[in-house]
């Protein structure tokens, strides 16, 4: 006869195993570029969709050539993001403009969206102070490279814009790597204990740099890490930009009414390295794998999704792949046109008012500057 202890403890399985099945993947378009799931079917106009793959396919495009100017030496740090397309612009498109935010290295193609500069977003990628300037009412902040530390930052935003009333949300991303994190976890607790408006996305593409996600966590999802904290998970399709955009624009809408915030997981891929420093997918990565994934490609189905509506056409496609070539090759120019920086720039941008030993050493750099 089983103990009470050895029941409890099956019951505690029971309980994990009740949540876990709750956790089904929300699709909307399947691979086909079909309408699965019709109830779910975000309300977007046909110039809002056309909108999407516009951006979508630009973002490839500037995906493809950062990789070849970081490898010519005109880029600095870069994290490719073909695959995360959908991920990644279809959740900054539920926003609004006077939503905040708070980007991993990988989510840059959602703050140039959300209004930072292309040119900018180039000298961040070289380092250069002006890169990390934003623009007035650009409300972004530049990428985090710490993993995980974004969602506190997160939580503190959100919690801001409640206390002032503001009917806007803050959105922050990290990878399935991200959840393993203190911060994640901090992050997620203290916006739910605040009913901050907050949207956390975990992009999860499986790997953190060589590290699959079950090697990271028991956890089957990582949409269930949410329960802990007390607030609304949901794992979507990540390569379906419906999916993504409906679960980000309800989590946008319960945020704003008050109900807090709400952690989503997109499952994605991406097809590239983790960054251009020299890291070899095919160790740690099988071809079927990345064959498997490649059938999902957002880029592929949406397509097919706006050609049988008879909204999009290889015309319009090249259209924007050209917009975007040229675009690129205007904000290059005006990245090499910024200035040469220098230590003073570095040392007068940190604070609005300078501290005393800042100015000696502003004072010493300046001096050697000038010969
Ligand atoms: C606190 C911290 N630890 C370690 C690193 C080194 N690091 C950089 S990226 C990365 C993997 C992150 O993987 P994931 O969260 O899945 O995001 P992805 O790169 O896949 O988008 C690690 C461990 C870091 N930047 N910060
Ligand atoms: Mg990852």
């Amino acid at each position: 006869m089983a103990s009470k202890t050895q029941n409890a403890q099956l019951d505690a399985k029971k309980v994990l195993q009740a949540v876990e099945d709750q956790f089904q993947t929300l699709q909307i378009l399947n691979e086909e570029g079909e309408v699965v799931n019709e109830s779910a079917m975000p309300d977007l106009t046909d110039e809002q969709l056309q909108e999407l793959m516009r951006r979508m396919v630009y973002t490839r495009i500037l995906d493809q050539r950062s990789i070849s100017l970081n490898r010519q030496g005109r880029l600095g740090f870069y994290a490719p993001t073909a695959g995360q397309e959908a991920s990644q612009l279809a959740s900054q498109f539920a926003l609004e403009k006077e939503d905040f935010i708070l980007p991993g290295y990988r989510d840059v193609p959602q703050i140039i969206w959300h209004g930072l500069p292309l040119y900018q977003a180039f000298l961040w990628s070289r380092g250069h102070f002006q890169g990390g300037q934003i623009p007035e009412g650009v409300n972004i902040a530049i990428p985090q490279i710490i993993i995980g530390a974004q969602y506190v930052q997160t939580a503190g935003v959100a919690l801001g814009m409640k206390k002032r009333g503001a009917k806007a949300v803050a959105i922050t991303y990290t990878g399935d790597g991200g959840t393993s994190q203190g911060d994640f976890y901090e992050g997620i607790n203290f916006a739910g204990a605040f009913k901050a408006p907050a949207i956390f996305i975990v992009q999860n593409n499986r790997f953190a740099i060589s590290t699959p996600v079950d090697k990271q966590s028991a956890a089957k999802t990582l949409a269930q890490k949410a329960i802990a904290a007390g607030i609304p998970g949901i794992q979507v399709d990540g390569m379906d930009p419906l999916a993504v955009y409906a679960a980000t624009h309800d989590a946008r809408v319960r945020a704003i009414n008050g109900e807090g915030p709400t952690l989503i997981e997109t499952l994605t891929y991406r097809y590239g390295p983790h960054t251009m420093a020299g890291d070899d997918p095919t160790r740690y990565r099988t071809a079927d794998l990345d064959n498997e994934w490649e059938k999902k490609d957002p880029l592929v189905r949406f397509r097919k999704f706006l050609e049988n509506k008879g909204i999009w056409s290889e015309e319009k496609e090249n259209e924007v792949i050209e917009q975007a070539k040229e675009d690129i090759k205007e904000a290059l120019k005006k990245a090499d046109a910024a200035p040469k920086q220098k230590v003073t720039d570095l040392i007068s941008i940190m604070h609005e008012e300078m501290p005393y030993n800042l100015k000696e050493q502003y004072e010493i750099y300046k001096e050697k500057e000038s010969k």
